[in-house]
């Protein structure tokens, strides 16, 4: 897949504000600071589609961006949209403030029909935790597809990688289909994300 173009469209809280379109849609989720605006501006190439923050909490709002892709050896086209959630699991916030993130993330996994995807990203570094363990019982009763996008692996020698996925692994109850080494400051892993998303792209083009 070949991203043409990409645009911000628009920031929404509740379902009347999200982005109208049919578009395939793919959502990033996890914890806050995790770099899920980090990774869709390396997904997309692009220095700051999305806003990034060394301080967790920095995305509040549920972001859209509209992206046109070209497959040249299928000659296809079209286009898709990707959604930045808030983080959870920011503990220098209200708990008010935490509930109605946890709302916002809720609501929309339950309102938005053309959510053809979901990429889960946890650090690479600590095991399990249990909000990440949540997150992902929560996509698979939703039946929700979804892979897990094992992040900032630039943080640990290249040695420990395995280990650390064997640990994540079996701590979130996954297969090894579903779980992706990467780093985007150092641009590994992006190629197998961006071909999973692909294939959901398409499955709905
Ligand atoms: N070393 C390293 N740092 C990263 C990586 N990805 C993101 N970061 C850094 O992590 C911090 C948080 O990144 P963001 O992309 O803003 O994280 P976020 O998940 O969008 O955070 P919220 O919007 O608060 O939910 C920033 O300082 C990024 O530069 C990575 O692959 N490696
Ligand atoms: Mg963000």
């Amino acid at each position: 897949m070949r991203i043409v173009e990409s645009k911000f469209v628009k920031s929404a809280v509740t379902p009347k504000d999200y982005y109208p379109t049919a578009f395939a849609e793919i959502a990033f989720t996890g914890k806050s600071n995790v770099g899920k605006s980090t990774l869709i501006n390396t997904l997309l190439n692009r220095k700051s589609i999305a806003k990034v923050s060394n301080k967790p909490g920095k995305t509040r709002l549920i972001n859209f961006f509209e992206i046109r892709f070209k497959i040249d050896n299928k000659d296809l086209e079209g286009f898709f949209s990707f959604v930045d959630l808030p983080g959870y699991g920011y503990a220098k916030v209200s708990k008010t403030q935490r509930d109605s993130w946890k709302k916002m993330i809720l609501t929309f996994f339950e309102n938005r029909q053309q959510l053809r995807g979901v990429v889960a990203l946890v650090d690479i570094r600590p095991k399990a935790d249990p909000k990440d363990i949540l997150m992902i019982q929560m996509l698979q009763s939703m039946n929700i597809p979804f892979m897990v996008a094992a992040t900032k692996s630039d943080k640990i020698p290249k040695s420990k990688a395995n280990a650390a996925i064997m640990k994540l692994k079996s701590g979130l109850h996954l297969n090894d289909q579903q779980i992706f080494v990467c780093s985007s400051l150092k641009k590994k892993g992006i190629e197998n994300i961006l071909n999973w998303i692909t294939d959901r792209v398409i499955d709905f083009n």
